[in-house]
C-alpha cells in the first residue's frame, strides 16, 4: 500500500492556535505572549492534564515512549533553544528527511542499530524508533512466532539474546532527550497515544433493522446496494457466549494464524496485543481459520441475508471470503474497497468497531487511489485519518455513513463502498465477502477487467478467474447470467421510458407536444447531440475538480468521439486512459457506443481491488 505523508501537524498546530487549552497551543500560545518555554520534562503532567480538558485525551493506558520528541513548530517558535539536536546528532546526515534516515536505519540488522543509538542523542531516538525494531523482529522470526516483551527492541534482545541482562535495557529505554524537534516522530507518538475523540463517535447514521425479512433485505438494501446495519440476527450464535480468551487459546492450541506478515498462536498474539502501544497494532486477519480450527467454524453461521454465495460454485477453488479478526483498540483497516467487487458482512462478537463508509463514486478526503486502481495512498494510521480529514466530512453534501457496530450486530457493506473500521476496544468479529445475484454481474465485469491480474484478489489465479467462475455458474443455475443481463436491460430501458406526461409534453416550454416536427425539432436535424459527461473520483480531479459538463457532438457519434474531445479540454485524463470505464445511462458500455441527445456517459476511474 502506498502511504502519504504525514500532513497532521501543521493542521495540529493551527488548530491549537485557535484553541488554547492544548499541549502544543500552549507552547505556542504562550510563545507568542513572549512567555519563556520550560523545561518539556517539568510541564509534562500539566501538559497532559491540558490535552485531556481540549478533547485530545492521552490514552489512559501507559501511552508509547515520546523520548521527549517534539514539533518543529515548537523550535521555530522557541526562543529559548537555538539549537535542534536532532540537527546536530545526525552528522552530515541532518539534510534528509525524517523518514530517509529510519529508511536508511532500516537497513542495519540489530546490533548495529543498538550501536548507533549511544553515538549521539539524536541518533539515540531514532534507533529506538519501534517500528525499526518491528520489522526486525517480524523478518527475524517469521512463521516461527514471538514472545512479545513490552516493546518491540526488548523482544528483539530476548529473541536473539536470550542470556541478556534486560534490565540494563530497560534502564535506558526511556531517557527524555531536550530540544530534539522532529515532526514525523512526533506524530508516530501522539497517533500512538491519543484516545479517539467522542466527536468522532458521535454520528449515527446508519439504517439499523431488527427482524427484517430477507425480501425486505435485498430490495431495500442489497438492490439498491446500501449499508444497513443488522441487529438480532446472531443471537443464537454460540461464539457470542463461549468465545472468551482462554477458551479460544484453549481451542486453537498450537495452531498459528496470520498477523500482518508473521504467523502466531493465539496466546502469542494476545500477549502482543495488550502489551502493543502503537500507531498500527498488528492485526489478526485469518482466512483460513475455520478449516484450521473447525469448531471455530461450527460457533456461527452465516446470517440469513447472505446465504446465497455464488462464488461457491468454485469450490476449493474460490478466492479467500472469510476471516477471523482479532485486534486491541485502535487496530482496524484503513480505507478500502472489498476485494473483487463482492459485498461483505462483518459481525462483531466481542468489543465494539467505529465505522465510516462513503459511496462509490465519492472517494474519501485524504485518500488516493493509483490510476489502475491497484494501490491505495492514505494516511499513515486510522487516527491519523480521523485527525486531518474526519472534520472535512461534515460539510460535505454527501455525508458518510457512519455507525459503532457493537457485540451481536452486523453490518452489511455493499460492493464498491469505500470503509475505514476502528476498534474501539479489543475486538472480535468474522467477516465474510460474497456474491449474490444482485451483485454477479458487477462481480464478472471486474473479474474481466484488462488488469484483473493485478486487481483480483485471493486467490493464486487471477487472470482467468473470470472464465472458471462464469463456467461455473453457467454450468449450476443455467440462463441466471442471460436473466440477469435481459433484467438489467430492462431497468436501464424503464428508467429512460419516458412516463405518459413528459411523451406528450414538452418539458422544456411546458407545452403540449404536436404530432408533427416542431421548427426547433426541424433545425436540429443534422445538427449536435447534446451529452452531459459525468466524472467521478480521480476523473473528477484530472479534469480539474468539474464533476461534470455538457458536451455537443455531431449526432451518430459514439463515446469515443466524446472521449477525444473530453481529452482536448482535459488532457490530465490521459493519465487513466487506458483502464478507466465508462458507463452510458448508467450501463457499463464500449467505447463503440453511440451516444444520443440527453445521454449521460460517465468516467469511472479502476476500484481498488481492496
Ligand atoms: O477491521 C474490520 O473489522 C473490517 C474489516 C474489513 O473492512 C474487511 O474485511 O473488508
Amino acid at each position: 500500500m502506498l502511504t502519504c505523508k504525514r500532513s497532521l501537524l501543521d493542521r495540529l498546530i493551527m488548530k491549537k492556535k485557535k484553541k488554547r487549552k492544548t499541549k502544543i497551543g500552549k507552547f505556542i500560545k504562550t510563545q507568542n505572549q513572549n512567555f519563556q518555554k520550560p523545561q518539556y520534562e517539568e510541564v509534562e503532567e500539566e501538559e497532559v492534564e491540558e490535552e485531556r480538558d481540549e478533547g485530545f485525551s492521552l490514552k489512559r493506558s501507559a501511552p508509547s515512549k515520546s523520548y521527549g520528541v517534539q514539533p518543529l513548530g515548537n523550535f521555530l517558535l522557541s526562543s529559548s533553544s537555538s539549537n535542534n539536536s536532532r540537527n546536530s546528532g545526525l552528522g552530515k546526515l541532518y539534510k534528509l528527511t525524517d523518514e530517509l534516515v529510519l529508511d536508511i536505519l532500516g537497513f542495519l540488522d540489530g546490533t548495529d542499530l543498538g550501536v548507533l543509538g549511544t553515538v549521539s542523542k539524536s541518533f539515540y531516538i531514532f534507533s529506538n524508533y519501534e517500528p525499526l525494531w518491528r520489522n526486525l523482529v517480524l523478518d527475524n522470526t517469521n512463521t516461527n512466532g514471538f514472545s512479545f516483551n513490552e516493546s518491540w527492541k526488548l523482544t528483539y534482545v530476548s529473541i536473539l539474546k536470550p542470556s541478556f541482562d534486560m534490565s540494563i535495557l530497560k534502564g535506558c529505554e526511556s531517557l527524555r532527550v531536550r530540544d530534539f524537534y522532529s515532526d514525523y516522530l512526533f506524530q508516530s507518538w501522539l497517533c500512538a497515544s491519543l484516545e479517539m475523540k467522542p466527536e468522532w463517535l458521535e454520528r449515527d447514521n446508519i439504517d439499523r433493522k431488527c427482524g427484517m425479512s430477507v425480501e425486505e433485505f435485498v430490495l431495500n438494501y442489497e438492490e439498491p446496494n446500501k449499508p444497513v446495519l443488522l441487529e438480532g440476527c446472531i443471537e443464537n450464535w454460540p461464539a457470542l457466549k463461549k468465545w472468551k480468551k482462554e477458551y479460544l487459546i484453549r481451542v486453537c492450541g498450537d495452531v498459528r494464524f496470520a498477523v500482518g506478515p508473521a504467523e502466531l498462536k493465539l496466546d502469542e498474539y494476545f500477549k502482543y496485543s495488550d502489551g502493543a502501544r502503537e500507531e498500527r497494532p498488528l492485526y489478526l486477519f485469518d482466512p483460513k481459520f475455520a478449516e484450521k480450527v473447525p469448531v471455530m467454524g461450527s460457533d456461527y453461521e452465516v446470517p440469513q441475508y447472505f446465504r446465497e454465495d455464488l462464488f461457491a460454485v468454485l469450490g476449493k477453488e474460490r478466492p479467500d471470503y472469510r476471516w477471523i479478526i482479532i485486534g486491541p483498540a485502535g487496530s482496524g483497516s484503513s480505507f478500502h474497497i472489498d476485494p473483487n467487487s463482492t459485498s461483505a458482512w462483518n459481525a462483531v462478537i466481542k468489543g465494539s468497531k467505529k465505522w465510516v463508509l462513503f459511496p462509490p463514486e465519492v472517494v474519501p478526503p485524504g485518500v488516493h487511489p493509483s490510476p489502475d486502481g491497484a494501490e491505495v495512498a492514505c494516511p499513515v494510521s486510522i487516527i491519523e485519518w480521523f485527525m486531518n480529514f474526519y472534520r472535512e466530512t461534515k460539510s460535505w453534501k454527501r455525508r458518510p455513513v457512519e455507525c459503532v457496530c457493537k457485540a451481536g450486530e452486523v453490518i452489511f457493506v455493499p460492493n464498491g463502498w469505500w470503509h475505514l473500521v476502528i476498534n474501539l476496544e479489543e475486538s472480535i468479529a468474522i467477516t465474510q465477502n460474497y456474491v449474490s445475484r444482485s451483485n454477479l454481474l458487477n462481480v464478472l465485469d471486474f473479474l474481466k477487467r484488462p488488469n484483473a491480474s493485478e486487481l483480483v484478489s485471493g486467490t493464486t489465479d487471477r487472470v482467468n478467474l473470470y472464465d472458471k467462475f462464469k463456467g461455473a455458474i453457467e454450468a449450476a443455475f443455467p440462463g441466471t447470467i442471460k436473466d440477469l443481463e435481459l433484467k438489467a436491460a430492462e431497468k436501464m430501458a424503464e428508467k429512460k421510458k419516458p412516463t405518459f406526461w413528459e411523451s406528450v409534453t414538452d418539458s422544456k416550454v411546458g407545452a403540449f407536444k404536436q404530432g408533427f416536427p416542431t421548427m426547433d425539432e426541424e433545425n436540429k436535424k443534422g445538427a449536435d447531440v447534446e451529452i452531459k459527461v459525468l466524472f467521478f473520483a480521480r476523473a473528477r480531479d484530472l479534469a480539474g475538480g468539474v464533476s461534470e459538463m455538457m458536451l455537443q457532438v455531431p449526432s451518430g457519434s459514439t463515446a469515443q468521439d466524446c472521449l477525444s474531445k473530453i481529452f482536448t479540454k482535459h488532457p490530465r485524463l490521459e493519465e487513466i486512459r487506458e483502464c478507466m470505464v465508462l458507463a452510458l445511462n448508467l450501463e457499463y458500455a464500449p467505447e463503440s457506443a453511440v451516444v444520443n441527445d440527453k445521454d449521460e456517459l460517465a468516467i469511472i476511474p479502476p476500484i481498488s481491488g481492496g
